[in-house]
This record gives C-alpha cells, sequence and structure tokens, in this order.
C-alpha cells in the first residue's frame, strides 16, 4: 500500500471488526471553520458537591441515600434503560413490523468518591480499584443464566451527553447481544475459521511493527488510532495476549491496564488541555456461558473533538446517509497524541 496516497487522495478504509467503511479525506484539512464552537469544559470542580448526587452520602433523584464510601461504589441505575423483570414478548408482522422484549440490568459505577477526580488524574491504585469492580461486576452480571452481554461504558463530559461531571461509568447487562458486539463476533469467527489465527492478535502485531498509528504501549497493552477510525482522534486499546474476558486477567494485567488508561487519557487531556471529552467502552467475549476462544479483549474509545477543546466533528449529512467520513488522517492524529506528554497538564510544575 502506498502510505503517501493515503495522506493525499481521498480513499476507502474497511473496519475489519464491523465491516464498514470510512471516507478519508486527506486533501480536506485546511476547510475554514465558520460553524459551532463549544465552551471549554469546567476544570474548577469541588472535591465534594452537596448538590451531586454521586458524591458520597449524599440523596440521589429518587431519594435513595448513597453511602459514605471512600473507594468506588456501584448501583442500580434509578432510572434504568432496561428492568430484570419485563415479561416475554413477541411480536412480528410479515417481517415489518417486529419486536421483542428485552431484559436487563443497568448500573452506575462511581469511579471515586472524588467529585472532581477523573481517569487521567487517579493514582494507579485508584484506578486498580475502578478494574477490580468493573471485573466484579462483570463477573456478577455474566453469571445470570439471562444475561448474554454485559457492556462497561463510560460517557465522559457534557459534550457526551454525561450528566454529571462526578466520574462514573454505567453498565448494561442484556439478554440479547446488542449490534456492535455481534458484527464483531461474526468478524472474529470468519476471520479464526479463515487464517486460523485472531483477527486482533494479528492486526496488533502489524500496527506494532509499522508504529505509524500506535499512541503508547506497554507489557500487558497497546493504543492505537486503528486504520478505519471514524472519529478524529479515535482510539482502539487491545490486550496484547490473547484472551477475551476482564476474569481472565494474568498476574500483573490489571496493573498493565491501569497503566495504559491513566496514560491514553493524560494524552487525550494535553491534547487540547482541557477534560477530554469521550464515549469508551470494553468489547469483551459474550456471557451466555458458551466458550469464546476467537474473541479478543479490547477497548474503544470515540471521541467528538476535531481541532480544539471547543470544535467538535458533527456526524451528519453524508455520514448519516451514506458512510463515515474524516479529513486528518489516522497516521497525523496518531503523530499528534504521540507528541503530547504522559504528565497531565494541570500536574505540570
Ligand atoms: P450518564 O452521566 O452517562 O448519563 O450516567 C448517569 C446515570 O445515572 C444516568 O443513566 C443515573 C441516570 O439514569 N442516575 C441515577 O441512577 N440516580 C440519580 O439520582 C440520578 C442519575
Ligand atoms: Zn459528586
Amino acid at each position: 500500500m502506498d502510505a503517501s496516497l493515503l495522506q493525499q487522495v481521498p480513499h476507502r478504509r474497511f473496519n475489519p471488526l464491523t465491516r464498514d467503511w470510512v471516507l478519508v479525506s486527506p486533501h480536506r484539512t485546511k476547510r475554514p471553520w465558520l460553524g459551532k464552537v463549544e465552551k471549554p469544559a469546567t476544570t474548577d470542580l469541588p472535591a465534594y458537591d452537596p448538590t451531586c448526587y454521586l458524591c458520597p452520602g449524599n440523596e440521589r433523584a429518587d431519594g435513595a441515600r448513597n453511602p459514605k464510601y471512600n473507594s468506588t461504589f456501584a448501583f442500580d441505575n434509578d432510572f434504568a434503560a432496561l428492568l430484570p423483570g419485563t415479561p416475554a414478548f413477541e411480536g412480528d408482522e410479515g417481517g415489518l413490523l417486529v419486536a421483542r422484549s428485552e431484559q436487563g440490568i443497568c448500573r452506575v459505577m462511581c469511579f471515586s468518591p472524588r467529585h472532581d477526580l477523573t481517569i487521567p488524574r487517579m493514582s494507579l491504585a485508584e484506578i486498580g480499584e475502578v478494574i477490580s469492580l468493573w471485573t466484579a461486576e462483570f463477573r456478577r452480571l455474566g453469571e445470570l443464566d439471562w444475561v448474554r452481554h454485559v457492556q462497561i461504558f463510560e460517557n465522559r463530559g457534557a459534550l457526551m451527553g454525561a450528566s454529571n461531571p462526578h466520574p462514573h461509568c454505567q453498565i448494561w447487562a442484556n439478554a440479547s447481544m446488542p449490534d456492535m458486539p455481534v458484527k464483531e463476533l461474526r468478524s472474529f469467527r470468519d476471520y479464526r475459521e479463515a487464517k486460523k489465527s485472531c483477527l486482533l492478535c494479528d492486526y496488533l502485531r502489524l500496527e506494532l511493527q509499522r508504529g505509524e498509528r500506535v499512541i503508547c504501549e506497554n507489557d500487558g497493552f497497546a493504543v492505537v488510532i486503528p486504520f478505519w477510525a471514524v472519529w478524529p482522534f479515535e482510539t482502539l486499546l487491545m490486550s496484547k495476549r490473547h484472551f477475551a474476558s476482564m476474569e481472565q486477567f494474568a498476574a500483573g494485567e490489571s496493573g498493565l491496564l491501569a497503566d495504559i488508561l491513566r496514560r491514553i487519557t493524560i494524552r487525550y487531556d494535553n491534547l487540547f488541555e482541557t477534560s477530554f471529552p469521550y464515549s469508551m467502552g470494553f468489547h469483551q467475549r459474550p456471557t451466555d456461558g458458551q466458550a469464546y476462544p476467537e474473541w479478543h479483549f479490547h477497548a474503544h474509545f470515540l471521541p467528538p473533538l476535531l481541532r480544539s477543546a471547543t470544535v467538535q466533528k458533527f456526524m451528519v449529512g453524508y455520514e448519516m446517509l451514506g458512510n463515515p467520513q474524516r479529513d486528518i488522517t489516522p497516521e497525523s492524529a496518531a503523530k499528534r497524541l504521540r507528541e503530547v506528554a504522559e504528565i497531565h497538564y494541570l500536574d505540570r510544575v
């Protein structure tokens, strides 16, 4: 493949995980911007906010009271999108009006008692606490006989629709597998059948050889801007070892995940010197009790910012109707993320 053509000529790139395409228009980066400018994220938050429904000891919107927790804390979402006791029903009128009831459990999980402490500013030990609760929640929910998929995800920042700046994530456990993991599973499976190896093991090896899209790595994990990234600074976090979910961490791997999460989120914050908004989530094996040797543990970071703390990318027009498109290439975005430091800008002396 001609690397210089990829930086000059409009082209499409293929996502082997989802089998979607992205249109890349590198010649278009000099386009002027007269559009929407966002407010920069607030950075001067208090350590405790008496009006916050996630802070320790405070009352939540439905009247429940949080314990005075001093590490992490998870609870059932008071406004859950899915409910465990949903009665079963199914309807199909000629394949045109099709519906099925969906059972589920939605959890909310606070990362820290501190209202202002985001992952990039936490210690490795504190992130370790978050990872061990993620692992415990994944195991507990996944072991329920009707739960086939557990999605851990974080919406960070008002730009991503997070309802509260207190660092937290959500966990949704479903009776059905959602669309995105279904697509990935199909790709993992077909690739394994055709090549007798793993799609992400092979992809990671290729990226580590090339280096041009790698942002950071340690002995357990690596973060790259995938060749097929849609969002300007989208990244893919992959384990170096082939395993399928958090409860299969080998010795030291949880600490290495804490390290890599801290480093990539510090780089994100440093890029525009802002609390960098994103949606992120882990893609782990389905939890229906079957073995999934084809699944490779990974996480996606999907940040909306484009060129500064106040200009975001919009997925509109052709992207809603055709397929996603980007101007800045994954390679030049990776270069920018590689160039920023791994010391948080607020901790700089
Ligand atoms: P987001 O910031 O990603 O929206 O997550 C916050 C969740 O917290 C949201 O799903 C729930 C909302 O339903 N919530 C409670 O469970 N209790 C509350 O008192 C307020 C918000
Ligand atoms: Zn709070």
